[in-house]
């Protein structure tokens, strides 16, 4: 006998119809699970466009105004996809009224924020998760594997960049839907809390915590028309963020990110290397992992690419015979499976808020550290 998992959705952007893929193909995929989600409401300020998200996902129902959705005995667990500067009050108010939440990345707009919403819900013992969904693409599922049965040996190098190229024209507003990630008083900052998040998210499980950052920043485009005014506003996120890091276990990191690489729409790639052996991944050719052992014969010693298709790759074994790949809406399917399953006996899923508030406060130090031009420690 399965049981109901009642979810109300907050928002229906590009994430939205992400996360309800994840929650209705969960059930058919994970057939085991004791919970199944139910598209019990969706939720927005404007009740054309959520019914027709409603209608258009399977959602039985609609709310206009997150706190009524709050209100409901029917729902178990709340989705946070709205802009970033809402997270904080949204989950507040969530753990108030009882609800489970899986909030969309980054946690808060900033370190002292995500602190308060640790320390809420902890307190309150309810489940919770952050959606960082790169860590269960299974390629890089398979990375974590191999690093941690030691395969690499002692890690020396940890590279990231997560490349696109869409906010190059002066004319794209800012403010408003998608476009609230060029507002800073929405979004927090650029590139940093959106795209090297992820960056920072996948680092730390892969390779331990970050001590300390040295980052420069820039913003490009200076200025551009508000959606919400009209009117020219000057522009505060970060366009571009480099920066170089040390990691606990002494490894140097180095991670690049920007909206301004023309020609790369989502290029996230990383690279690991190691004592004995070398990884690297890249989203654009996901289900495959490159890697290079040194302890190979000779002769035959080379980078391997491995298709991460078969039935003992981590998650395949749940979809088609092997050999058939899977993409980026996998990743969600396999979160919201592995909350569940969590959330059956009891046990807490990474990334929690906890574990998201460790990238939160890397993302602290590496803004600090841009802004006072200096190498900056992790709070
Ligand atoms: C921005 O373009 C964006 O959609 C991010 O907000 C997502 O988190 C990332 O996965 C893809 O790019």
């Amino acid at each position: 006998m399965t049981k109901p998992f009642n979810i109300g959705m907050i928002g229906y952007g590009f994430m939205g119809r992400a996360h309800t893929n994840a929650y209705k193909r969960v059930g058919d995929f994970f057939p085991e699970l004791e919970y199944r989600p139910v598209l019990k409401a969706a939720c927005a300020r404007s009740a054309e466009s959520v019914q027709a998200f409603a209608d258009q996902w399977g959602y039985e129902s609609i709310e206009t105004d997150w706190r009524k959705l709050l209100e409901r005995d029917d729902i178990d667990a709340v989705d946070i996809c709205v802009p970033n500067n809402l997270h904080k009050e949204i989950s507040l108010a969530a753990i108030d009224a009882g609800k489970i939440i899986l909030c969309e990345k980054p946690l808060a707009m900033d370190t002292a924020e995500g602190e308060e919403m640790c320390a809420a819900v902890e307190k309150s013992g309810l489940a919770n998760m952050v959606w960082y969904n790169y860590r269960r693409v299974p390629a890089v599922s398979l990375a974590k594997k191999l690093i941690d049965e030691g395969k690499l040996g002692r890690i020396f190098h940890y590279r990231a960049n997560f490349l696109q190229d869409w906010t190059i024209s002066e004319d794209l507003p800012q403010g408003g839907a998608g476009l609230w990630r060029l507002d800073a008083a929405a979004a927090g900052s650029g590139v940093t809390g959106d795209l090297l998040a992820h960056c920072i998210d996948t680092a730390i499980w892969l390779n331990g915590g970050i001590t300390d950052v040295s980052a420069m920043t820039e913003t490009f485009i200076k200025e551009r028309v508000h959606s919400d005014t009209g009117e020219k506003q000057s522009v505060s996120i970060d366009d571009a963020c480099s920066f170089l890091c040390h990691f606990d276990n002494g490894s140097l990191g180095l991670f690049e990110s920007t909206r301004y690489a023309r020609g790369h729409k989502a290029l996230y790639t990383l690279e690991i290397n190691g004592e004995h052996a070398s990884i690297a991944w890249d989203l654009h050719d996901l289900h495959r992992l490159s890697y290079f052992d040194h302890r190979d014969e000779g002769a035959l010693r080379g980078w391997r690419s491995i298709h991460v298709s078969d039935g003992d790759h981590p998650y395949m074994d749940h979809w088609w015979v092997p050999g058939l790949q899977i993409g980026y809406e996998h990743s969600f399917v396999h979160q919201v499976a592995d909350f569940l399953a969590g959330y059956e006996k009891g046990e807490a899923v990474s990334p929690t808020f906890r574990d998201a508030l460790e990238t939160q406060k890397v993302c602290d130090a590496v803004l600090d550290s841009a802004r006072e031009r200096k190498w900056t420690d992790v709070g």
